[in-house]
């Protein structure tokens, strides 16, 4: 009998993505800062331009024939999310510009009604500042206090101290699935568990899980979901915010304007307004929206779906798993983050004896090799960890065993001089 055919073929999904065809520096394209956004599919290129040439119209606002196959289309991309993620149904999934404004949605909206003096919110240090910013900035004005569980040594969650953070005056404890600086995932049944017992709300930065793994938001029991759609084959300018729809319909919208309202009734004579707020998920979606980029989401998560998530994250597992034996067999290489056999996403972060990180990513550049260099949006890790900055390397569906190969004689050549 033959061998059974590849259900996950990363050679031919490299086929569907013009990009990866570029030369620079007269050497093949090697893209390996996914993490930080990811290349777009014919697939998703060709829908977001069939929407403008033959649908395009605003959405909710007219009765004519475009506007209601927009408001189809845009509300077909809620229902697609919702399914991707095991959502209940729309009401419950907010298009918003990406995970850094679905993060602030979550806390502005609690900052309104919800956080004052004497709560706590606990998030972790291996956060990306998108979400800390937001907790610290309104700690100021509301007066509740941020505290910060922290990581070991090879940049894992220690839960322990999480557990003795975690109190009744805890309304939300906010961590990444995934760091996007070491990999490591984090166990969220575990983090619901703790927060559920102290009555606490729990807020998951999706951004690098939702593009790479299977994800259901009832199993993991969490009450919020942030996460981008540029991260995963989508355009930019379209992040998602899932929340519980209990949750939601008790929370006060982040911004105002159309749309997101039923009802406006001024009086001239008293001076008064009466506002009466959309249904979900549009209470949370004011002005005009992202209806291409919500088309483009769509057609990114039936790519996906097409892939099958489970494959993707076995291939990114592959290749991390490979990624990181070929980096640990180099000498003066240090990987950060968890080893190898543990359950991590594919995201490496090193640094190379005698270079700064700066400087070793403008010369992969030259071997035609993107990486991020810096402190890639997580200062406080990176102080933990006692690091001033570190390369990033990130992988995703079409990233193939050839290109690590690559960036590891590259390094070689680098290291030799
Ligand atoms: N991290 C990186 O290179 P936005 O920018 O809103 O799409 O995503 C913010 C964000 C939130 N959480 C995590 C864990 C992230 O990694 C990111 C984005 C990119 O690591 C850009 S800084």
């Amino acid at each position: 009998m033959g061998e059974a055919e590849p259900m996950f073929d990363p050679y031919r999904v490299r086929e569907d993505f013009p990009i990866l065809r570029r030369r620079i520096e007269g050497k093949p394209l090697i893209y390996l800062d996914n993490a930080a956004t990811s290349q777009k599919p014919i697939q998703v290129i060709e829908a977001i331009r069939r929407f403008y040439e033959e649908s395009n119209a605003n959405v909710h606002r007219g009765v004519h024939t475009l506007s209601q196959e927009a408001s189809e289309l845009y509300e077909r991309a809620h229902e697609e999310v919702a399914e991707f993620i095991g959502a209940e149904g729309i009401e419950e999934i907010i298009f918003t510009k990406n995970a850094t404004e679905a993060i602030n949605l979550v806390a502005y909206s609690l900052g309104c009604k919800g956080l004052g003096p004497g709560d706590e919110v606990v998030v972790t240090l291996m956060e990306h500042h998108s979400n800390i910013v937001p907790w610290e900035n309104l700690s100021k004005v509301r007066g509740f206090k941020v505290k910060y569980a922290d990581v070991n040594d090879e940049g894992g969650l220690d839960y322990e101290d999480l557990e003795g953070l975690v109190t009744r005056r805890t309304k939300i404890v906010c961590v990444t699935h995934v760091s996007n600086v070491t990999g490591a995932k984090n166990d969220l049944a575990r983090i619901s568990k703790i927060a559920r017992d102290n009555g606490a709300m729990v807020l998951v930065d999706g951004a690098q899980s939702v593009p790479h793994m299977p994800i259901d938001v009832k199993r993991l029991g969490i009450d919020f979901l942030a996460f981008s759609g540029h991260k995963m084959l989508a355009p930019t300018g379209i992040g998602v915010l899932y929340g519980r729809r209990e949750i939601l319909e008790e929370m006060e919208p982040f911004l105002g304007g159309g749309e997101m309202i039923r009802e406006v009734r001024c009086d001239k004579s008293d001076g008064t307004c009466r506002i009466t707020y959309n249904e979900l998920p549009w209470k949370f979606e004011a002005g005009t929206p992202n209806v291409s980029g919500g088309v483009g989401l769509m057609e990114a998560i039936r790519y996906l779906r097409g892939l099958g998530m489970e494959w993707v994250e076995r291939h990114e597992a592959e290749l991390t798993k490979y990624a990181l034996k070929g980096l640990g067999e180099m000498d003066g290489i240090r990987c950060y983050g968890p080893g190898p056999d543990s359950e991590r996403g594919g995201i490496i972060s090193f640094n190379m004896d005698g270079f700064d990180p700066h400087d070793l990513a403008l010369l992969l550049d030259q071997f035609g090799i993107m990486v991020r260099s810096g402190f890639h949006c997580a200062e406080p890790l990176h102080q933990r960890l006692g690091l001033k900055g570190s390369v990033r390397a990130s992988f995703y569906v079409y990233n193939v065993k050839e290109e690590i190969d690559e960036l590891i004689r590259a390094l070689e050549e680098i290291r030799k001089g």
